[in-house]
């Protein structure tokens, strides 16, 4: 059987996603495409033979749509997926799941009274090999207790619609989650420290921003999160542990030895830093719905970052440290 994909949003990440199925996800194609701009979607849909639906209800309505991914803004993934849990259509939507702790939990209640799990989200981090390596080292217990851990997220540059919130919201996400996902427990608080400015970001943006995270055990994650570096996209974590300590590597993407010195070249961006990641979360995906299961991130772990993104939102305004509350996890994500 071949898996149908209709993609909603055929921007930065969507365009990537078609253009990553079409050329080399097994068992799956791409069916169909939308966007708001149209000629946009025309041109991506006509790339790979996909038809072009009118907007994201009738792509998700869609005969020939078996699966859909959601690339549009954040701000619309709530509404789509919960179309999606109506139309009963699996759906991997990209992070974050929802900019609001309500929002999410409208889908939390949608899918436990479907009584079943179509929704993953896009928390690609954890198919990294990078990652898997630092999780695999503290699991298979090389460096002891877990102590701290150490993040840097840093983009060249952010376009001038990006807001401070935003480095929250859809930046340190990923690193709420893999936070959850390394250590394996909740966030409990969160604080925002803002470092002095860089004179190269918009004027409206806090950039740096710096948060320290406390975890249920009381380990702390902490997150550099610097998106007008200028340099490169560099992503980085140490998980500091009571016997040694497990690092992330940024993988070499060129390398040029000359005059005396050796110079590795930083990825661009997230598509060439990831690339190996979306690719292994796309096939997962994909291979788990030919075999009629959902087991990426879930909805669960989508509310529980945004419920800590929020909390990041409120200390950042605040500047005080957050306590976070939670909501009891329903059974079907146990
Ligand atoms: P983008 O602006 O490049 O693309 C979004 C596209 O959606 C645009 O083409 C826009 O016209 C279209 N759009 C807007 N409203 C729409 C609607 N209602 N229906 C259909 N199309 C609509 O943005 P992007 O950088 O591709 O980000 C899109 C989403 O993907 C964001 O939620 C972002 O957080 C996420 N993202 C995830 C990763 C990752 O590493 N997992 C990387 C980049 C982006
Ligand atoms: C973008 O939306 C992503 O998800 C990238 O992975 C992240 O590095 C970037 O900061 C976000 O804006």
């Amino acid at each position: 059987m071949t898996l149908r994909v209709g993609v909603i949003g055929t921007g930065n990440i969507g365009a990537d996603h078609v253009r990553r199925i079409a050329a080399g996800i097994a068992g799956a194609v791409v069916s169909a495409v939308t966007d708001v701009d149209t000629a946009r979607a025309e041109e991506v849909g006509r790339s790979v033979g996909a038809t072009v639906c009118a907007d994201g209800r009738a792509l998700i309505a869609a005969a020939e749509v078996d699966a859909v991914i959601i690339a549009s803004p954040s701000k619309t993934h709530a509404a789509l997926t919960l179309a999606c849990i109506s139309a009963g259509k699996p759906v991997l939507c990209e992070k974050p799941l929802a900019p609001t702790t309500k929002e999410c939990i409208e889908v939390l209640d949608a899918e436990v009274a479907l009584g079943r799990r179509l929704v993953q989200v896009g928390f690609m981090r954890r198919y990294d090999s990078g990652y898997r390596a630092v999780k695999a080292a503290l699991t298979d217990g090389l460096i002891g207790q877990p102590l701290i851990l150490h993040n840097v997220h840093r983009n060249p540059t952010v376009p001038a619609s990006f807001s401070s919130d935003m480095t929250i919201t859809d930046a340190i996400i990923h690193e709420i989650d893999t936070t959850r996902w390394l250590l394996g427990e909740e966030i409990v608080s969160a604080q925002v420290i803002p470092p002095a400015p860089t004179p190269l970001a918009h004027p409206h943006l806090q950039d740096p921003q710096f948060v320290v995270f406390r975890t249920e055990r009381g380990l702390l994650s902490t997150v550099e999160c610097f998106v007008n570096c200028q340099y490169g996209y560099d992503v980085r974590c140490e998980l500091v542990g009571s016997t040694g300590t497990a690092s992330l590597v940024n993988p070499v993407v060129a390398a040029v030895t000359l005059e005396g010195a050796d110079r590795a070249a930083v990825p661009a961006d997230w598509r060439v830093r990831f690339g190996a990641a979306y690719h292994a979360e796309l096939q997962d995906w994909v291979n788990g719905l030919l075999n009629g299961v959902v087991r990426g991130p879930n909805a669960w772990d989508g509310y529980a970052a945004t419920r800590v993104a929020q909390a990041g939102v409120e200390s950042a305004t605040s500047g005080e440290r957050v306590a976070l509350d939670s909501i009891p996890k329903p059974a079907l994500y146990a």
